[in-house]
């Protein structure tokens, strides 16, 4: 963030969190937003001065959650250690990449997310479902953006493949290396609104965000050529307040986004998949041989596709694994601690 002093309103304060503060009742405790994090520590920002807190070990004190950008936190106004991390109106998260099974906040209390996508090699219509499916999960307005127009002659060919992904689903192609293109994404600017920008290395999270703000700020990272695969410029998720009163939050380019969780989010991105299911005369049908299959005659008759049935299958097998692993996890960490204050407690 700049230097710039703010108040907590332009930071995004809103009533969910000022109703939460006041049940507090402590003049004691000061909300500050988290604008930066990093392996090891994060920025938080009062509106009037910005604080680097070290996260040591698993996280922060005794802190209710594991903050993320986005997140509002309480602060002790003496020491200036956070208590308390305000419940949030959304949260964006995925199953944590690497061995471990856990889970990793993307950013918090968002508005409204930029599904980020280019018109190249990078397009891919089970990648945005992914997007579409968090986003409804989580209960937020999202936007298809796709970058670089300026770079193939079928940019509208790309918008016309996503059209058929949601319904009405909001698409934008923009060159976002472009002030005068970029312009298409003011209608969702509202002051003290928070949108984050999320999609693959090298689709131009950072590039929209410096077009934008009007300023080179922020390192952005050529693509490979031949498989446009971007190199993972941007390594910290951060916010930023932008001059129309809207906030950015730029994070690093997505691997992969792993779902959990997620049934309603799922179920309400492939609803006509959904629908034929409910017909469907087999409570346990497979929808793949079945005579008389509800979910093979909307195949039939094209108002499903293989690719979305495929899809679908593939999300909804993945979030049910990784919630029930999720779920195993918990219960034998529980069952550890339980063993060693039993041991304690003789
Ligand atoms: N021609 C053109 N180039 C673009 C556009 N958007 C981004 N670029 C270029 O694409 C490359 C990657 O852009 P970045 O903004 O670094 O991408 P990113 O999504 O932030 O990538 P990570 O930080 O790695 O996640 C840079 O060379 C940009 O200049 C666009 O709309 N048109
Ligand atoms: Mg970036
Ligand atoms: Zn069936």
């Amino acid at each position: 963030m700049n230097q710039k002093h703010y108040s907590l309103d332009e930071l995004g304060w809103k009533k969910h969190f000022k109703d939460q503060l006041e049940v507090e009742n402590s003049t004691e405790l000061i909300p500050a937003r988290v604008t930066m994090t990093h392996k090891g520590h994060l920025v938080v920002s009062t509106g009037e001065s910005e604080m680097l807190l070290k996260i040591a070990g698993k996280g922060i004190g005794s802190l209710n959650e594991q903050p993320t950008v986005g997140d509002w936190l309480l602060m002790d106004s003496k020491t200036m250690v956070p208590v308390k991390v305000l419940e949030r109106t959304s949260l964006l998260q995925r199953m944590a990449p690497g061995q471990e099974i856990k889970l990793q906040p993307i950013a918090a209390n968002i508005d409204t997310l930029f599904i980020v996508s280019s018109c190249n090699s990078e397009f891919n219509l089970n990648r945005i479902e992914r997007y579409i499916s968090l986003a409804l999960e989580a209960g937020i307005n999202f936007v298809l953006v796709l970058t670089k127009e300026d770079l193939t002659e079928e940019a509208q060919e790309y918008r016309r493949q996503a059209e058929h992904l949601f319904k009405s689903l909001q698409i934008v192609t923009v060159n976002g290396k472009d002030q005068q293109s970029v312009k298409c994404l003011q209608q969702w600017f509202k002051p003290g609104e928070t949108i984050a920008l999320l999609g693959s290395s090298g689709v131009g999270k950072t590039t929209l965000l410096n077009t934008i703000n009007g300023t080179e700020k922020e390192k952005t990272g050529s693509i490979r050529l031949g498989d446009d695969k971007g190199r993972h410029t941007t390594t910290t998720r951060s916010l930023h307040v932008m001059e129309s009163g809207t906030l950015l939050v730029d994070v690093p380019g997505i691997r992969e986004l792993q779902l959990h969780d997620c049934h309603s989010g799922i179920n309400r991105a492939f609803s006509e998949i959904v629908e034929a299911e409910e017909i469907c005369r087999f409570s346990d049908c497979s929808h793949e041989r079945e005579p008389g299959c509800a979910v093979r005659e909307a195949l039939e008759n094209g108002t499903i596709t293989e690719r979305r049935l495929a899809n679908y299958l593939k999300l909804k097998e993945e979030a049910q694994k990784n919630t029930s692993e999720l779920a195993e996890r918990a219960k034998r960490k529980s069952g550890k601690k339980k063993k060693y204050s039993r041991k304690w407690n003789k």
